[in-house]
């Protein structure tokens, strides 16, 4: 709290001995009173001196080279704490930048609040074109979960705590808090200030499941002749890692891990059928959903990808609105993971049978095989380096440094990691998540390390690293453990297209040979430049090692990869196709 809002004054102390408070430290007080210790943000007109005072008062205040990247940061903060990550910006641009982090945080279901400065009201709703002059408001609200706007300093307290318990509460996603310029420098005594503060007491209570939700899906589970369990990112959000290996290992079902879920168990675990999706997919009977949507990424629950097997879903969500939103959900359990999973472990009682033996082993021999085929691929040492030959190094240093967090982006550079790279511990693959968005690297790589402390190795494509290259700056200045490697296939999915139309290059390539290595250094980190995977092994291992931040340029072929990854049937010319 600081010291101006700490005084007591007597009622009938004398008007000029009062002691006052302003918006700037009520904010700050605010914020330090419901434990937020670190705001991701880029200063500026109007918040620049509240990025002074709040760093001043012992908040960590991490300054950026763009609000997007800060965004992320704070996006990946909220996963990965369970506490809202706040990220600060400017009005108007500055705001409109912070935005898509704040809607991919609304969409990802992670906990995040964007506060940002904005023009005067009077001004902005008169149109009379003051100085970043934006509805700011307005433009938030249906981009993310709430949105609020405080307008006198006495507010900031109730303002901060409905942000904190929107963002938190339910269904997490991102909540945006308009504070106008003006507000920062109220002045209010400073007792009245701190009276007004409100503590978030219990903001995210448990939300226990019926208990006939619980027998209910307990009951169709046993039904199964071919069961699955499906994990999602909500899982690795709720912390409740011990209750969720309990009862998948009891269960004896086998576990699809969606990307981000990957680790919650070990993907080397024998019940692993990550191996073995298309399979898994298509012929289990019972599908138990925890923490992850039927979206596309599912397929929605329909289609080829499922099969002509008939099949009935448990899902395990704290939306309720989620149940039924693409397919029929036969038992839908509508709680907390922590409290569902709990609840599920006490019914199952003491001898819950096992999956029948021929699911299990049509899983298993399934997986092995398509590990095995995939095995020879990671060893070779071929220069310029393919995916397999450079991921195949990356896999070993990741299961020897299991604690390292794993951040990844691109198309091929993204759906190649997530196949090879086991993970083994939770909420330790930070990736493009719902949107399958691009720019999340070096946003995800900083909030990581400044949230968790452990080293970060983010695996990007690129294009990928593009979209938030700058901030290898950042990740300089605050001299944050974090390793870069691109795997550089000079463009889009690959470096090879021609335009055959006239002197421009074509639209997916770059310029061939690019040396991204050299970024680095031009900020005193180390660079280095890797053509084959031996090179590549020791380069990342010295990195590991020194703990200092680096970049590696990944030389991989230009010809090496295919049109948008995994997901090239989602171009309209092969929906087109397909049609016909
Ligand atoms: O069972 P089967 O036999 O089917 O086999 C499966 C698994 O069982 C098996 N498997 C394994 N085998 C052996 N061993 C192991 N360990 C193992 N594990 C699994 O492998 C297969 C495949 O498994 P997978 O991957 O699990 O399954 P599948 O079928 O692929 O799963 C489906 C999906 C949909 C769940 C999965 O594919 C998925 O999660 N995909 C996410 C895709 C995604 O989000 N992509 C990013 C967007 S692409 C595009 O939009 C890009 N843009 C446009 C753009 C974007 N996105 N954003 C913004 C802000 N602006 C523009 C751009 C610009 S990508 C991009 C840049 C690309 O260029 P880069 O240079 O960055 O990257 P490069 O491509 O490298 O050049
Ligand atoms: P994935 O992309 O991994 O499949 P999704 O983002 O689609 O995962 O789904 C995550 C789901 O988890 C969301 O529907 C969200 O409501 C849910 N969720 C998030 N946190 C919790 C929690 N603590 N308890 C229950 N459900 C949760
Ligand atoms: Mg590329």
């Amino acid at each position: 709290m600081a010291e101006a809002a700490v005084q007591s004054i007597s009622a009938n102390t004398p008007e000029a001995e009062r002691e006052l408070t302003d918006g700037f430290h009520l904010l700050i007080d605010a914020l330090k009173l419901n434990g937020i210790k670190t705001i991701y943000g880029v200063p500026g007109i109007p918040i620049t001196d509240f990025g002074r005072m709040a760093q001043a008062s012992g908040i960590r205040v991490l300054s950026f080279r763009h609000e997007q990247n800060a965004g992320y940061a704070a996006a990946i903060a909220g996963f990965l704490t369970k506490e809202p990550g706040v990220c600060l910006t400017v009005s108007a641009p500055g705001f409109l930048n912070g935005l898509t982090a704040l809607a991919h945080a609304t969409t990802n279901c992670f906990p995040m609040i964007q506060i940002s400065g904005s023009s005067e009201r009077e001004i902005v709703d008169l149109q009379q074109g003051d100085y970043e002059e934006m509805d700011q408001l307005a433009i938030a609200r249906p981009l993310c979960k709430a949105a609020f706007r405080v307008l006198h300093a006495q507010d900031i307290g109730i303002g901060l705590a409905r942000a904190i318990r929107a963002a938190v509460s339910g269904r997490p996603g991102g909540v945006y808090l308009d504070l106008p310029a003006k507000l920062f420098g109220q002045v209010m005594d400073a007792e009245a200030g701190r009276k007004s503060l409100v503590k978030v007491i219990d903001p995210v209570p448990a939300q226990i499941p019926a208990p006939e939700a619980v027998k209910r899906a307990l009951d169709v589970l046993k039904s199964g002749k071919r069961p699955l369990v499906i994990l999602g990112k909500g899982a690795a959000y709720a912390q409740a890692d011990g209750a969720i290996k309990s009862f998948v290992e009891k269960s004896g079902i086998p576990f699809l891990p969606m990307s981000m879920a990957k680790g919650l168990l070990p993907d080397t675990h024998p019940q692993c059928a990550g191996a073995a999706r298309s399979t898994v997919l298509r012929d289990s009977d019972i599908v138990m959903l925890i923490g992850a949507r039927l979206n596309w990424l599912l397929s929605h629950g329909k289609g080829k990808a499922w099969g002509e097997t008939p099949k009935k879903f448990i899902q395990i969500d704290i939306e309720p609105k989620e149940m039924d939103s693409n397919i029929e959900i036969a038992a839908p359990v509508v709680g907390d993971i922590g409290s569902a999973v709990s609840a599920l472990l006490n019914g199952m009682g003491g001898n819950w049978p096992a999956p029948p033996a021929d699911w299990i082993k049509t899983v298993t021999s399934k997986r092995d095989e398509n590990i095995a085929k995939m095995a020879p691929r990671l060893m070779n040492n071929n220069s310029p380096m393919d995916y397999h030959g450079a991921l195949g190094v990356l896999r070993t240093i990741v299961k020897e440094r299991p604690d390292a967090i794993l951040v990844n982006e691109g198309a091929n550079a993204l759906d190649l990691t997530r196949g090879i790279i086991d993970i083994y511990q939770p909420r330790k693959r930070l990736d493009v998540g719902t949107w399958g968005v691009m720019g999340i690297g070096m946003g995800y790589a900083i909030g990581a390390a400044i949230e968790t402390g452990k080293p970060v190795l983010a695996i990007e494509g690129d294009s990928a690293f593009g979209f938030s290259g700058m901030e290898i700056e950042t990740i300089c200045r605050y001299k944050l453990p974090v390793c870069v490697v691109i795997l550089n296939n000079d463009g889009i999915y690959r470096g090879t297209d021609v335009n055959k139309a006239g002197p421009d290059p074509a639209t997916t390539v770059f310029v061939k040979g690019a040396r991204y290595d050299k970024m680095i250094e031009a900020f005193g980190g180390v660079g280095a430049n890797a053509t084959s995977p031996d090179e590549l092994k020791r380069a990342v291992n010295a990195a590991m090692d020194s703990g200092k931040p680096t970049l590696i340029n990944a030389v991989i072929d230009p010809a090496a990869g295919s049109e948008s990854g995994r997901i090239g049937n989602l171009n309209p010319q092969s929906r087109l196709a397909k049609k016909k």
